[in-house]
This record gives structure tokens, sequence and C-alpha cells, in this order.
């Protein structure tokens, strides 16, 4: 085999519990993959699912050290398996969004010179500022986020300018914490990173940027001009932009991986790093979604990704930019009641048999005659409103409703509500758009056939084990040729496409548009009512 047929390309993820790397060759094929499992591998640091939960419960970190520690290790388990490093041509990855870390002064002239005798954790000791890193999971800091969103104007204005409104665990709100209870630790820092950038920088050898798409979950930069936002800034603390760096372009080369690795793993020296970004867009990109198209992770809780050209935030949902083509932005929706609920129905009103609840399904007739349910059994995040309601044809709330009417006003009206919400973000759907389908309720080919005709498209099913991974994998195969101006789309394009699982029912479309403007107005009398 000549060189060019051995090349491949990396992805990490530096996900919540562990450390995770897959490769791929030039025809996309995945040839390798490896992980460090924070708790067992890692056991000195005494994370609990990667982390440490404090004292209020409310306060959720990471040992940074335990990342650097990850990396030396993922990197020798690969060598001992004898992967050779000599054909890597590009390396990307991601992070778990959100989360931060503090470099200590001076811990960019370590990064520059790293001696490739010692293990990056050696190196590195006494290279943070603040040692445990604040996570996602992470929501002291509701006092942070008043203050952010007074400070711009409202919850709907830091939305307009940074795609969300103020989130407990946002990057922003998590510094201007550590700027009030560690003010020390603070002007000890040189830079702050996400864990994404924190990750690249690693692999550079230098600070790395923060990247558009990861970037627009730290309520501080604006999504449109792709710059740190002044009000924003000014608002969470002192000489914040000098600590950030510049945003770079999610696409971008950032140089090539550091001699360290060429010298201790057998790297090649031209080998490029890729810009690391969030690990929902490396998903985005892993499962290689399109314009027009949106993904539906059907799970304990339901999550929407969407690719979407003119986006419109709003006070639920977040958009961020699309880490695979900078002209366009994604949006995440989550919701909570998702496969509990369904399963709390199937047991209730179907013995608790999937299949007599696909027969409901099948037997009854699209649209329900007219009856729509929302099913919030638990506090729901996109609407904030609790409870079960049911209405009639003429919008009359109703008690009950018969077993097949009620499992059909269920499914009907959690993906009447993924279409509502995400229409409100600015998604539309446009000829071409594929539903991607995933998580435990994707195998049932009935409540698939209610999303397709709900959204008036074919749906496939994808698998997603990895697909940060992978995706960040594809970004570094894509990130050497998209300053030629081809498209992510293109470079994946030889990938296996999705499976076609089933198309909308003829007819479809007449019936889910009138009902989703009536699913929307009546889920909006909910929210109303449940306020007074
Ligand atoms: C997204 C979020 C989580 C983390 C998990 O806003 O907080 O999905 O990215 O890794």
């Amino acid at each position: 085999m000549d060189s060019q047929t051995n090349s491949c390309y990396l992805g990490f993820d530096f996900s919540t519990q562990q450390l995770k790397v897959l490769a791929i060759d030039e025809r996309l094929e995945v040839i390798h993959q490896n992980n460090v499992l924070f708790d067992s591998e890692l056991p000195e640091f005494r994370t609990q699912g990667g982390v440490h939960v404090h004292g209020d419960r409310l306060t959720v970190t990471s040992p940074v050290r335990m990342w650097v520690k990850a990396v030396d290790l993922i990197l020798q388990k690969m060598k001992n398996n004898g992967f050779d490093f000599s054909n890597v041509k590009a390396l990307s990855g991601s992070g778990q969004q959100h989360g931060s870390v503090y470099w200590k002064k001076g811990a960019r002239q370590v990064l520059n010179y790293l001696d490739p005798e010692k293990p990056l954790h050696d190196i590195l000791q006494d290279s943070f500022a603040v040692q445990d890193s604040p996570v996602w999971m992470d929501s002291s800091t509701t006092a942070q986020c008043h203050n952010l969103e007074a400070a711009v104007g409202g919850a709907q204005k830091l939305a307009d300018i940074t795609g969300s409104r103020a989130y407990e665990r946002f990057t922003g709100n998590q510094i201007a914490k550590i700027y009030k209870t560690k003010p020390e630790e603070y002007n000890q820092t040189e830079r702050i990173s996400l864990v994404s950038s924190f990750a690249s920088s690693l692999f550079l050898g230098d600070y790395a940027g923060i990247d558009y798409s990861d970037g627009s979950g730290m309520n501080l930069m604006d999504i449109f001009s792709k710059q740190w936002s002044e009000p924003c800034l000014k608002a969470t603390a002192p000489q914040l932009r000098d600590k950030l760096g510049d945003p770079v372009a999610s696409t971008a080369v950032l140089g090539p991986v550091s001699c360290y690795y060429a010298k201790r793993y057998g790297f090649p020296n031209d080998c490029k790093v890729v810009a690391f970004t969030g690990d929902n867009p490396g998903s985005l990109a892993g499962m290689k979604l399109k314009e027009g198209d949106i993904a539906v992770s059907l799970g304990t809780s339901d999550t929407v990704f969407l690719w979407i050209k003119e986006p419109k935030p709003a006070v639920e949902g977040h958009i961020l930019c699309n880490p695979v083509d900078c002209q366009s932005y994604m949006a995440l929706i989550c919701f909570k009641n998702g496969s509990l609920t369904r399963e709390r129905i199937r047991n209730e009103r179907a013995q608790g048999s999937w299949e007599l609840f696909s027969n409901a399904l099948r037997s009854s007739p699209m649209g329900n005659n007219g009856n729509i349910g929302i099913y919030f059994d638990a506090m729901e995040i996109t609407p904030p409103a609790v409870g079960v309601h049911r209405f009639d044809q003429h919008n009359k709330r109703v008690e009950s409703f018969s077993e097949e009417v009620e499992i059909r006003a269920l499914v009907e009206g959690q993906f009447l509500a993924k279409r509502v919400h995400a229409e409100n973000l600015g998604y539309k759907i446009i000829p071409g758009t594929r539903v991607l389908a995933t998580g435990g309720a994707s195998a049932n080919k009935h409540i698939l056939q209610v999303l397709a005709d709900v959204f008036g498209a074919p749906v496939y099913t994808i698998d997603v084990a990895n697909s940060a991974c992978l995706g960040c994998a594809y970004r570094a195969m894509h990130g050497l040729v998209a300053e030629n101006g081809v498209s992510f789309t293109e470079t994946v394009s030889r990938a296996l496409p999705p499976q076609l699982a089933v198309t909308p029912t003829p007819g479809a479309q007449k019936v889910y548009t009138s009902m989703l403007k009536r699913y929307a107005d009546l889920e909006a009398r909910v929210l109303r009512e449940s306020k007074q």
C-alpha cells in the first residue's frame, strides 16, 4: 500500500466520564478506537462519573490534571496496541461543552517547550491557576446569570447576542463566579480555555483559540459577528478579552502538532491540528447533518439538533455557530419528557407492551380526529410547564382519552412540539430535508412513521455511538481542504449513508399543517395557565 492509502485522521472526545479516540482512514472507515475511563483508570483523582460534586450539590468540577494524565494514558495505550502514529495527517477533537480551564501565568512558555522525555502530567503539574475546573453539570451560578441578563437588557437581548439566554452552566457565568470567589486565582490566570480548546492546546503546544461553535456556549460571544461581545465581557470579569484570546473558525488548521508528539509517539512533523469544538457540535458532524436536516435523539430526554441558515434566537433552546460550515448555524433543543413518559403511557394504556402500543398507532388515523395531548410528567424544559393536558377537536379540555387516542396523542404531541420549537428558532423544512432518528425509540417503525408524517419528510435511522469522536475525525480530514472551498458534506459523501426507515404517508402534510398551529396555541395556553 502506498502512503496515501495508509493516511489516517484522529478524533478525540474529552467527555465527562472518559477520554475517547477514534481513527479513520482515507475511505472514512474506522480503523482504531480507544478510551480511558476516568473513575477506574485514574482512581487517584477520586472522581465519580468523572466529576466531584461539592457540598452544596450545585458546584460540580473535574480535576484538570486528570484530563492531562488521560492524554498520556490514551496515547500510551494506542502505542501499546501497535497504532502507527506516523500515518496521522491531521487530528481534531471535541470536549464536553461549557467547562473551563484556567492556565497559570507562564504556562504558555511551558506548553511551547514540552520535554518529550516526560509525560504531560509531570510537565504541566504547576500550569493551572484553578485545579478544579467547573463543568457543564454545575448549576451554582444563578446570581451571575441574573446579573448578566440585567446588564445587557434581559434574557431575550442576551439570546439575540449570544444565541442563548443565561444558563448556569454556560462558561461566562462560571468565569464570573471564579472571579468573585477566587480573585487571586483569576488574577494568576494567563489564559482561559474551554475543555475543547484546552485539549487542542495540549496537542498544539501553544494556546489554541476557542472555536466559534463551542464559543457559542459561553454567553460571551456574538454569534453573528463571531467576536466577543463587549457588554457581555464587561458584565463578566475584568481583562477577560486578553484571557480568552481571539475566537477561531471551527474548520481552521491551528498549526502542526507540537514536536513533543513527533518525538515521543512518532507523529509526522507536519501532522495538523484542526480546531477542537464542543461535543454536541462534534456529534452534528458525526451524524453528517446537512442544510435542512433535523436529528432527533429519542432517549431519556429527547434532544433535537438542527442545521439552520437564518437563526432566530429565543429564550428557549440554544443557537450555536455551525461547526462544519461557517455560514450556517445549528440549534440544540432539549425536551425532558422523552422515553420515561412513552414508557409510562405504554405501561398504563398498552399493558406494558410495545407491540400493543404500535398496534394503537397503526390503527388510529393521522391527526387523531383532532384530539391533542401534552404530556409533561416532569417539569418540561421546552417549554417550562408541567402536567398532562388533553384537548378535543374543539380545543376543549377533556379529562381522559380512550387507550388508542391517548397513545397517538402522546406520540403526535411529542413530535408536534419538536417541530413547533424548531420552527420558533428559525428552522425551515426544505426540499431534501431528512429527519435523522437515533436513540431507543428509533427502533420502533410505528413511532418513526408518526415522526415522518408530522415533519412531512423521510426518516432515516443512524447509529450515533461515538458520534462526537467520529465527527471530529471527519473534521480533521475536512480541515485540510476547507480552505480550498471543499464543503464538509463533500468530504463525508463517501461515508456510509444513513438507513431509510420510513417515508411520509400521502396526505400527512395537509393534516399536520393545521394541527401544528393548533398545538402551538394550546401549548402557549398551557404555559399561560401554569403561570397564573
Ligand atoms: C450541552 C451540555 C452537555 C454537555 C455534555 O449544552 O451541557 O450536552 O456538552 O457533554
